[in-house]
């Protein structure tokens, strides 16, 4: 789920906006042109147009986002709606393209609903279709609770869960194997050992580099998350964090001081990839909760071999994750 306070804190850095807005002004020439990738999106038929909402699973005013559940030809499906941030390099075209309706004025203040061309409007549009059980409840607005979890743990409740239990990583491997979002590939390193893929995240639109968003993803397939890692696995670690950077560095002209760089403990995809975010952009999941630096991660496995074997990690759970039951059955909450 959306952090609350995202768009409040998201910063005005500018850095990387100008091949961002190149990469807009070219898209936007495609479509006027009726080609290019753009043009093929907005040739694509409307398949919401029959989707019939079942319940709002949940929404934020503050960040501009809602979370619905509905039937898409007969199927269960979850549409996510998020209005983006406004655009530095659009103001101009936004000020003189609208129509402005004054709703009122007062002294030296004045109100308006300001009607953007459709063009500047957009609403970032996720469809998950078919969707399972566990989508739903991942985006259905829940409480949490901290789990504790020993390595025997994990071993013993953990473990059994998530190998019968969890989302399937097709789209990973679809990914890797160059059947999906190829398109989008910033970098890779083909290396089947140390190497990955860098790209886009869902979440992340690339209209603005102020909320970026990249997953690296390990070219091995054996590793599930945190818990799998040992010292064996540093060089693969210290490739993507190192390439990763220097990627980021050369295509959004963002320095890694600029740049969070973490594992998700637990993740929803247990196939081991890192999550590279901006600083400053509060995005769903950096919490000290779920989100280990990409750096101590590294530190802890060259200090000890087996940490992530052994330590006591803490992680929340919703209140309907059938891991927080079996972590209940077991006494350990
Ligand atoms: P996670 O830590 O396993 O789970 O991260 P989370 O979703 O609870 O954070 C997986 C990351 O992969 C998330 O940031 C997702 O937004 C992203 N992601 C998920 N899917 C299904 C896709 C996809 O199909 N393509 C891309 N590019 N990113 C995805």
């Amino acid at each position: 789920m959306a952090d609350t306070d995202t768009a409040a804190k998201r910063e005005t850095d500018s850095i990387g906006t100008d091949e961002l807005s190149q990469k807009a002004k070219r898209a936007k020439a495609d479509n006027e042109n009726g080609r290019g990738e753009d043009a093929k999106e907005s040739e694509s038929e409307n398949i919401l147009s029959g989707f019939k909402t079942s319940s709002v699973l949940s929404d934020s005013a503050r960040e501009k986002i809602i979370f619905i559940r509905g039937k898409l030809a007969d199927q269960e499906a979850v549409v996510v709606l998020e209005k983006t941030p406004i655009r530095e390099d659009s103001l101009a075209e936004l000020f003189s393209g609208s129509r402005l309706k004054l709703e009122m004025r007062n002294d030296i203040y004045s109100t308006y609903r300001l009607q953007a061309p459709p063009h500047l409007n957009e609403i970032k549009t996720t469809v998950v279709c078919p969707a399972t059980e566990k989508h739903i409840k991942k985006y259905q607005r829940q409480e949490s609770f901290l789990v504790e979890e020993t390595g025997e743990d994990y071993q013993s409740i953990t473990l059994p869960y998530i190998q019968k239990q969890s989302f399937s990583v097709q789209w990973v491997y679809n990914i890797l194997e160059k059947k999906a979002e190829g398109d989008r590939i910033v970098y890779e390193d083909p290396d089947p050992e140390v190497g990955f893929v860098l790209l886009p995240d869902l979440k992340w639109d690339q209209k603005q580099v102020d909320d970026l968003y990249l997953i690296a993803i390990a070219h091995q397939r054996d590793i599930g998350s945190l818990r799998d890692l040992t010292s064996e696995h540093l060089p693969l670690l210290q490739n993507i964090f190192q390439k990763g950077k220097e990627a980021i560095l050369q295509h959004y002209n963002l320095p890694a001081s600029k740049l969070r760089v973490y594992l998700h403990y637990q993740p929803s995809y247990y196939h081991l990839h890192v999550h590279f975010t901006k600083l400053g952009y509060e995005a769903p999941g950096c919490g000290v909760e779920r989100a280990h630096l990409l750096s101590d991660v590294i530190q802890n496995l060259q200090s000890d071999p087996e940490y992530y074997k052994t330590r006591t990690l803490y992680f929340p759970l919703r209140a309907d994750d059938g891991l927080l039951s079996k972590f209940k059955e077991a006494g350990r909450l």
